[in-house]
């Protein structure tokens, strides 16, 4: 039985680590791939991943190029490619260049690996995870946006850091837009099945949640230059891994709704079932008339970005 196959449109900050990350849980055969003149660099960092093969004993093939051939019938897809934000800049001043990348992309992932599942991270997100879907032509359960499985791993931290106890027995969901105006779901957020809000002030819980919201800046800021990666990384490999090994993970995702939590024809972060049949359900839950009104307005948000890409 061949291998599994996982291409990834971008080898920078969050694609080296997606490389290593895919490598370390044995997903399958890597391609990093990145534009020619970057093309030593991610031949570079497979050549060193490969290299990591004797101490932790996966037997994957690692190659980076810049030729799209080697991305044929890859199972996976991940695309980063695009540029990061710089400190003071939002995620939706990055649609000029990015959008052009991502049909670019979008054009070569439709002709090389049409068949394949793809998990979009480039920014402005929920833009550009549209901008791919509506290029390529795929279907609808084949495509999806990392962003919720971030925002709602921030959310979880803030709260473990808050409380001291176990991040592992943390859950909580964030929805909504991959920006300012996303949604925690402060209601549902409980510690070992312990809602939240029996162990944490209102006040605090308000702080929390606008940390939330905000983590994505405050690491740019912190950084000076570019944005997260070792966590997006990580996010991304989790929604792969579902899809691979079939796993029904319930994870908050982009995904295409047509009616769910009254969305029609846009990306926005809903709790979804990841398997083998990509995007196998959205789980939709009531709402309260307040989340209902924020929800509403992360996706006027999303609208606005979406109406730039003129699609
Ligand atoms: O939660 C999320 N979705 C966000 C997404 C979390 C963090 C970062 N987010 C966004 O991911 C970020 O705003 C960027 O738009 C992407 C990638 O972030 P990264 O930090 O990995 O950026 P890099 O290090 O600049 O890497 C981008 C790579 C770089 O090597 C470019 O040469 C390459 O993309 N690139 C291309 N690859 C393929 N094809 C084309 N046309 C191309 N253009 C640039």
């Amino acid at each position: 039985m061949d291998r599994n196959k996982i291409a990834l449109i971008g080898g920078g900050q969050i694609g080296g680590n997606l490389a290593l990350i895919a490598a370390e849980k044995e997903l399958g055969d890597i391609v990093i791939f990145d534009i020619p003149k970057m093309e030593s660099m991610v031949k570079g960092k497979a050549l060193d991943i490969m290299q990591l093969r004797p101490h932790d004993g996966y037997d994957v093939n690692i190659i980076g190029t810049s030729d799209y051939q080697d991305i044929k019938e890859s199972d996976v897809i991940v695309i980063t490619a695009g540029i990061p934000r710089k400190p003071g800049m939002d995620r939706e001043d990055l649609i000029s260049i990015n959008l052009s990348i991502m049909k670019d992309v979008a054009n070569n992932v439709k002709k090389y690996a049409p068949d394949s599942f793809v998990i979009v991270i480039s920014n402005p997100l929920d833009a550009m995870v549209y901008t791919f879907y509506k290029v390529s032509g795929f279907a609808k359960n084949k495509v999806v946006g990392m962003a919720g499985a971030l925002d709602s791993g921030r959310f979880r931290t803030f709260i473990a850091m808050e409380t001291g106890y176990s991040v592992q027995d943390v859950t909580c969901i964030v929805l909504g837009g991959h920006g300012d105006s996303m949604v925690p779901i402060t209601r549902l957020a409980t510690v070992g099945g312990v809602p939240v809000t029996d162990l944490i002030s209102t006040e605090r819980l308000a702080e929390i949640e606008h940390r939330t919201r905000f983590a994505g800046g405050e690491i740019v800021k912190l950084l000076g230059n570019g944005s997260a990666y070792y966590a997006p990384a990580q996010c991304a490999m989790e929604m792969a891994e579902s899809y691979i090994k079939d796993k029904k993970r319930v994870i908050p995702c982009a995904t295409f709704c047509e009616g769910e939590f009254g969305v029609n024809g846009y990306f926005i972060g809903v709790p979804i079932v990841i398997g083998s049949g990509g995007v196998e359900k959205i789980l939709e839950f009531t709402l309260t008339d307040d989340e209902k009104t924020a929800l509403n307005n992360t996706l006027d948000v999303v609208k606005k970005t979406v109406a730039e890409t003129g699609l």
